[in-house]
């Protein structure tokens, strides 16, 4: 699966964050958006390749005038574009998905996995890793080492009841020899855990060993809107969600007016927690009409290096999923992550 890369600094503009703070924008971060759904025909001229939900076929340009010429059934939004951020869209195959989990850049194939040949050629893992823990709406990814290094390795990854598997290309984005695989879960998932199975193909489609990592499920509130942050290890990121009314939901003030509740908080104090997820939802049918800002701030990092996150944002029927990165050194600092309008 081919990605389309196009960075851009985020936009820098001053927001303020209650209690009088004033969060700085961000010298070093990235966002990047990742559409989920891909039973779309549409595809956008600008750098980012749009594929996925068309109901959600309005275009991130980078400039978040959602100006890409698509296709779309008519119940476009048209005003959530990013705001200022550069775009990764991650097009993803036409046809069967998983209700569970989806695999970035993944193909789904219905039916059981293939099972291990014991074929000699076939790259061998060491291990395999993932987070203790994901929430519903949220994502985690899984580190893949290898016992020697492979061009361009693939992995199968199959998920304990679920109806089919996945097949995706290695990836390791930071050139660290461990590849990555992202594994972004439903919003609706709700069974106690995740049992995953990871093998590596090779080129004939032979099939390795399987190598099984288990993440508990923690569940979060669903609703008209459900905004998910997600990142790789513990960080006192913040995700800070302002209501078209200008009302801001985070940590300082975890329940709107309107009934949109922070109901998972991760990484405060750089404390470990289970999910390394924050949440804010509304139940369903109390989501004010207008436009969301969605922002996640760098409050202070836990551990030394980069830190990936992700940022899922689903509300009616449209799913959309924003990567981003904060450099290492930048705490203290935002990113605007989306805008978007219901
Ligand atoms: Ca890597
Ligand atoms: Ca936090």
């Amino acid at each position: 699966m081919v990605r389309s890369l196009f960075h851009a600094l985020v936009v820098t503009s001053l927001v303020g964050c209650g209690s009088g703070e004033v969060l700085l924008p961000v010298p070093g971060a990235e966002t990047e958006a990742d559409e989920e759904v891909g039973d779309g025909e549409a595809e956008g001229e600008t750098e980012a390749e749009e594929d996925g939900d068309a109901d959600e076929a309005d275009g991130d340009g980078a400039d978040g005038e959602g100006d890409a010429p698509v296709e779309n059934d008519g119940t476009d939004s048209p005003d959530d574009g990013v705001t200022g951020a550069g775009i990764m869209l991650d097009p993803e195959p036409i046809g069967p998905s998983s209700d569970i989990v989806d695999v970035s850049g993944g193909d789904f194939q219905v039916g059981e996995a293939p099972a291990s040949s014991g074929a000699a050629a076939v790259p061998v893992i060491l291990g395999v890793t993932a987070p203790p823990a994901v929430t519903n709406g949220g994502s985690a990814t899984l580190l893949i080492t290898l016992a020697a290094p492979v061009e361009a390795p693939t992995f199968v990854v199959s998920l304990a009841g679920d109806s089919g598997f996945h097949t995706v290309a290695g990836t390791d984005s930071n050139g660290d020899g461990v590849y990555e695989i992202d594994v972004q879960v439903s919003g609706d998932a709700a069974q106690p855990s995740l049992v995953l199975s990871v093998a590596a193909t090779d080129a004939a489609g032979n099939v390795g060993e399987y190598h099984e990592v288990t993440l508990e499920l923690v569940q979060s509130g669903v609703g008209d809107v459900k905004i998910t942050l997600s990142f790789d290890r513990t960080h006192d990121l913040d995700l800070h969600v302002f209501e078209p009314m200008g009302e801001e939901i985070s940590f300082m003030n975890r329940a709107s007016a309107n009934g949109g509740q922070l109901d998972l908080d991760s990484g405060a104090n750089c404390d470990a927690t289970t999910g390394l997820s924050e949440n804010v939802f509304w139940p369903r049918a109390q989501a004010p009409t207008g436009a969301y800002r969605v922002m996640v701030h760098n409050y202070a990092e836990c551990s030394e290096g980069d830190i990936a996150y992700s940022v899922r944002i689903a509300h009616d029927d449209q799913i959309k999923t924003y990567r981003g990165t904060f450099a290492s050194g930048s705490a203290g600092t935002v990113a605007e992550v989306a805008t978007f309008t219901r």
